[in-house]
């Protein structure tokens, strides 16, 4: 079977872009694969946080992804802290990576940009993005566009660990979902909807309620125009609310847009596509909310699930470097 992992930082709660994008993807393919999903919460502390708040931001994120569809009975949903083998085999990707190799990746030169303390965690977040990856022997990482390069530096990384030391991990693929799946701000439609831009008028959340994620629609950015064509490059808001009409059903936007002659329709159809989509996700959450205790159980479960397989390729990958055993 085919084995899929991807993770995703607890640093916000999920929006439209997430679940359209990454999550809802995920939940189909647990079906079909055997799936493995950690909350990297390792790499979520590459910046400062507030004490105490990343244990209750890992907490709420695994429920979102329960709720948004993945079923801790079908897939592996857990912790990545809690399996200390992806710390220990970071070190050992650590060493396997240059210092040239890793200042050319993007997200670093982005984020460190941003920042006023450039922590030696944030340069070196890639090997443990890898060892995330190598340590399931994963076969396929769905993620998006953005993290091609960190997909391709663990191909380049796991080579080689193994040309030096035998054999011992299986090279990935990235998955990255055909076009369309890439939601724009609403207020700034040329930009992807996202949890680090401040934009909370261009941003739906998942828990927004039904009020908010109308108010949203309504004042989302179009143009004066007043034609419905599916057009990113001439009209990206009213695109992007044709793909997101589309992506919540199951019809092409480029033929929705015949449905329509004015912006307002649109809209009002567009927010009750969404309201009824976030419904169900959202009243799951409240369940999963009300009984905390519960979730940290499935993690639990999650975590030694995934230990079971963590563990032995670590093992794998001390004995070819050839470590003394204990
Ligand atoms: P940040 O803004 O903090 O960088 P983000 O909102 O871009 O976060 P990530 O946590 O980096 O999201 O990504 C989680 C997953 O969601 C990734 O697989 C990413 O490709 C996907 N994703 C993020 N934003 C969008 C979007 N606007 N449209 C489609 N997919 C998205
Ligand atoms: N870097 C990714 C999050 C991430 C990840 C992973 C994705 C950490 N480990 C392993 C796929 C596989 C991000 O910023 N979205």
């Amino acid at each position: 079977m085919t084995r899929v992992l991807s993770g995703i930082q607890p640093s916000g709660d999920l929006h439209l872009g997430n679940y359209l994008g990454a999550i809802r993807n995920w939940a189909k393919l647990q079906h079909t694969t055997d799936a493995f999903h950690p909350v990297v919460d390792l790499h979520a502390v590459t910046v400062p946080q507030k004490p105490g708040e990343i244990g209750e931001a890992t907490l709420r994120m695994s429920q979102m992804l329960m709720a948004a569809g993945l079923d801790p009975q079908v897939c592996t949903i857990f912790v990545q802290s809690h399996v200390h083998e992806h710390s220990e085999c970071a070190w050992l990707l650590e060493c396997t990576v240059s210092f040239g190799e890793l200042s050319r990746m993007t997200q670093f030169k982005d984020k460190s940009g941003r920042q006023e303390f450039v922590s030696a965690g944030l340069f070196t977040y890639p090997a443990l993005q890898a060892a995330d990856i190598l340590l399931y022997d994963a076969d396929e990482v769905p993620v998006g566009d953005d993290q091609r390069q960190h997909i391709e530096l663990t191909r380049d990384i796991a080579e080689r660990f193994n040309s030096r030391y035998g054999q011992t991990f299986k090279l990935p693929e990235a998955v990255v979902p055909a076009a369309g799946a890439r939601v724009m701000d609403l207020q700034h439609p040329t930009n992807k909807m996202s949890k680090s831009l401040d934009s909370p008028r261009g941003t739906i959340d998942l828990l927004d309620d039904p009020a908010a994620v109308t108010r949203k629609i309504k004042s989302a950015v179009t143009d004066s125009d007043g034609e419905v064509r599916y057009d990113v490059a001439a009209k990206p808001g009213v695109s992007n609310l044709l793909s997101i009409l589309a992506a919540a059903g199951d019809r092409a936007p480029a033929e929705l847009a015949d449905d329509y002659s004015m912006y307002g329709p649109l809209k009002a159809d567009t927010a009750e596509a969404v309201i009824e989509l976030l419904r169900p996700v959202q009243a799951r959450f409240r369940e999963l909310q009300a009984d905390p205790a519960e979730t940290s159980r499935l993690l639990a479960v999650g975590a030694s699930k995934a230990q079971a397989v963590a563990s032995a390729t670590l093992q794998r990958a001390r004995a070819n470097l050839g470590l003394l055993t204990a």
